[in-house]
């Protein structure tokens, strides 16, 4: 009965719009369009649900043409273009960001209105596209946005998970995962290109041909097959493609004959085979899972790419019958986000030498020039190696070439260095111990990249110096620093728009959306009383909005008056989550110490943490159960609960995160020095006024640097005093500051109920062995970090220096842009210009 009232609303509506018009009328008339015919619902429903699937459809109206210009103008310019291959991707929501991109927030607003939906509550019905862990996978998806902003010929390349990312449960037990079906009912932003198709080898074996060449037979052969994203330029027409890969089987491996003799699993064997392979992303971050699918992954993601970046350079013959395989390098740069994607390496070369006809040198000197490798941890538990063994079996061709390069390495090394015979057996890529041979993928990267990349100037001296010194004198150029940075679309204008419009007021221009740097216009008005007071404004809106999210989520309620302090990352123990719980829980032992009159010269603090931690890392998912067992036992203890709330936020994401930043005045990015190759919330952090308190590490040192060290709560060893203190520690030298006694026997003595903890309290304690030893010098930096904390509560009490800080961390953040970022990879590795659709 009711679907006749809707139909007949339903008839009412007016025709669709051109895909373009931007009058709020027209683009509800678009969105209404979609609403009516879109298949995926039935009509008689216009939910908040239905509503954001149609306006997804309508903006990627309006993308497509964008888009399709985009490619046009590539095709025609035919400039050089690069191909960044990234495992994963975090994307977060698309679409407030691609209606901000257009420039058409504004009207979707209105027009939404007019339909009776509120646009924050539409946005919020999308699901996050989490093809990424943490840091690594955020800054690809930065960099897109940073590509397609500064109109530049590039594309990303990925594969299509089914489960992204899992859902962070918190229960009793402490951390639960859940599968994330982010498809579960389809993505509107990915078209599928079904003529994009290249096939992908597994097993098989080498054949050798008379002629002497060698070719890569038999085995099974999967279908990868293109679905694009498309990824918009801020304010620019500029769209350009983030291409993921999905597996599939041929039509023709389906067995008709065994399905209809009712053998229906071995009938589709093949098929249930391909789809495994792009089925999860390998939910480790800085560790290695050495599972035979995670490399056939990366090996499709490999051969998929290069296969179609093949494709396109024979396309653009510019009015030639033929190319120079000699200008493959100057038309195509790739880049390797990590080691990843290392096989891309041997691919390349296979292709060029077996299917194009190539000889070795011609093939080498092309793929030398066209790959350039980003490394992103020194962490031994995070360089991958692979099995030998299982390389042979999986990939017997690619094992043949990577076979050569490295003997023509070490020739190479002893003819021109012999003085570095010594150090070869650790710089050679197969590392042959019998026990177990495996190939170091970073070093293969190191020896078949033009360029190889650090993300801090911090790490890549680290580089130079300890991980890759020793082909320093080899290649004395080939190291570069490439700081990382973010997208102050996404991680400012958009999710601070409070703070976004003080900004543009006070700087009296928008330009710094996309000239950064112009943010250090604020500086001459951090004094400012009515800045101040504006500052002080946008903080609190966005601190109540926060309050509301927490209650709704945790059921704890917070005080916006209180200091916002926010550690949120992925769990992991060289990060010392563990140093900011043994923090609260010193600071709660004292607050119950003293008396109610005490307590009232106390700033009040909300400590929040939240990340995910590796499903099978014990001691991460320990610290998750520790700080909610605080956090039960100080938010419910009156006495003190109004100076101090502990809250975990659970299943921490891109969205939480753009919730998160704008309403933080203090986070803790406070790793052990020398670990934590950059970091980049630490930079969305300070870009939205909020201050660190940290480390010198990572990209810490540049932001402390460019905000001016008074306005940063330093604290703990450096990077050159780590080993020394590791020494130290192992020789019985080191005495413990009684704060950490005292946090850590307030846990042992039950306080935070029966749980048992000595594992990881005996972690931080001994001299020496595994899982003890305190390897990652918490003990050692406690005592200054307590000092620091202190500096931050004093700081605090005096707003308006507070207030004066916060304005200059943003005002100093110019330099974190990943556009600042993006243009130096495009000029200084890639060698690539813009290419803008008029
Ligand atoms: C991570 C580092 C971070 C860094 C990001 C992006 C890996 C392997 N590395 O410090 O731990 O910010 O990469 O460069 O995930």
């Amino acid at each position: 009965a009711n679907g006749t009232s809707a139909t007949a609303k339903l008839e009412k509506i007016p025709p669709a719009a051109h895909p373009l018009a931007d009058e709020p009328a027209e683009v509800a008339a678009n969105i209404n369009y979609h609403a009516k015919y879109s298949p995926h619902f039935s009509p008689f429903k216009f939910e908040p649900e239905q509503a954001y699937y149609a306006s997804a459809e309508s903006v990627l109206d309006r993308l497509v043409q964008q888009w399709n210009e985009t490619y046009l103008q590539f095709h025609k310019d035919d400039p050089k273009q690069t191909y960044y291959l990234s495992m994963e991707y975090l994307q977060g929501r698309a679409l407030i960001n691609a209606i901000g991109n257009l420039n058409v927030h504004n009207a979707y607003a209105d027009a939404l209105n007019k339909l009776g939906h509120d646009l924050e509550e539409v946005v919020e019905q999308e699901k996050d596209a989490a093809l990424g862990n943490g840091g690594l996978g955020r800054l690809a998806s930065c960099f897109l946005d940073s590509m397609a902003t500064l109109n530049l010929p590039a594309w990303g390349y990925g594969l299509r998970y089914k489960y992204g990312l899992f859902k962070q449960l918190i229960t009793k037990m402490g951390q639960e995962e859940i599968a994330e079906d982010w498809l579960e009912k389809f993505s509107p932003w990915e078209v599928v290109r079904h003529d994009v198709v290249f096939p992908v080898r597994f097993f098989g074996r080498v054949k050798l041909n008379p002629n002497g060449s060698r070719k890569w037979v038999e085995g099974e052969v999967f279908q990868a097959l293109a679905y694009d994203v498309p990824i918009p330029g801020y304010k620019t027409k500029n769209t350009i493609s983030l291409r993921l890969w999905e597996a599939k089987a041929s039509s023709g491996d389906f067995n008709l004959f065994q399905f209809n003799d009712g053998q229906y699993e071995s009938a589709a064997q093949l098929h249930s085979r391909a789809q495994q392979i792009c089925a999860v992303l390998y939910p480790g971050d800085a560790t290695e899972s050495g599972k035979l699918l995670r490399l056939k992954q990366q090996f499709f993601l490999c051969s998929a790419s290069l296969q179609d970046i093949i494709h396109r350079f024979k396309e653009r013959k510019d009015g030639k019958d033929s190319w120079q395989w000699s200008e493959f390098p100057s038309k195509v740069a790739v880049q390797l986000n990590d080691t990843h994607p290392t096989l891309a390496i041997p691919e390349l070369m296979r292709l060029l030498m077996d299917d194009e006809g190539l000889g070795w040198d011609e093939a080498w000197d092309v793929t030398t020039r066209t790959i350039a490798y980003t490394n992103h941890t020194v962490l031994p538990e995070a360089l991958e190696k692979w099995s030998q063994v299982v390389m042979w079996k999986l990939l017997p061709r690619h094992m043949e070439i990577i076979e050569e390069i490295d003997k023509r390495f070490i020739a190479m090394i002893r003819a021109t260095q012999p003085d570095l015979e010594s150090k070869l057996p650790n710089m050679r890529i197969l590392d042959n111990n019998p026990q177990k041979p495996v190939v170091r993928m970073a070093n293969l990267c190191v020896v078949s990249a033009h360029t190889v990349n650090g993300v801090a100037q911090l790490h890549s001296d680290i580089l130079k110096s300890e991980l890759f010194a020793d082909y320093v004198s080899v290649w004395p150029s080939k190291l570069q620093n490439k700081t990382n940075g973010i997208t102050p679309r996404r991680w400012l204008r958009f999710c601070n728009p409070e703070l976004s419009n003080i900004i543009t007021k006070w700087l009296k221009t928008e330009q710094w959306v996309t000239n950064l740097d112009l943010l250090v216009g604020l500086r001459q008005c951090a004094d400012n009383a009515d800045l101040q007071a504006e500052w002080a404004s946008a903080k609190m809106a966005n601190k109540q909005r926060l309050a509301q999210y927490i209650l709704r989520v945790t059921g704890v309620s917070i005080d916006p008056n209180s200091l916002f302090d926010i550690q949120v990352k992925r769990i992991h123990e060289y990060k010392r989550q563990l140093m900011n719980i043994l923090g609260a829980i010193y600071r709660y032992k004292k607050l119950k110490e003293m008396s109610p009159d005490e307590r009232k010269n106390i700033t009040p603090r909300t400590i929040m943490i939240g990340g995910k931690a590796f499903a099978t890392y014990t001691n991460a998912k320990r610290i998750v159960k520790l700080v909610n067992d605080v956090g039960d036992v100080v938010n419910t203890d009156p006495e003190v609960n109004s100076y101090l709330k502990v809250v975990f936020i659970p299943n921490y994401n891109v969205s939480v995160a753009e919730m998160l930043i704008p309403g933080s005045e203090l986070s803790q990015h406070i790793s052990t020095a020398g670990m934590e190759a950059s970091g980049t919330s630490n930079m969305k952090f300070s870009l939205n006024g909020c201050l660190i308190i940290g480390t010198l590490d990572g990209a810490n040192v540049e932001i402390r640097e460019e905000i001016g060290e008074e306005n940063f709560f330093l604290f703990g060893a450096t990077a050159d005093q780590v080993p020394r203190l590791r020494k130290e520690r192992e020789n019985g030298l080191f005495k413990p500051d009684p704060r950490f006694e005292e946090a850590k026997q307030f846990i042992r003595s039950g306080a935070f109920g029966s749980y048992d903890y000595n594992p990881l309290l005996e972690s931080l304690e001994g001299n020496s062995g595994y899982g003890r030893g305190d390897y990652f010098l918490v003990g050692h930096d406690f005592p200054s970090y307590m000092d620091a904390q202190e500096r931050v509560d004093a700081a605090y009490k005096d707003t308006k220096k507070w207030l004066k800080m916060s304005i200059l961390s943003t005002a100093g953040s110019g330099k974190f842009s990943s556009d600042r970022t993006i243009s130096q990879y495009a000029k200084e590795i890639w060698n690539i210009e813009e290419c803008r659709v008029p």
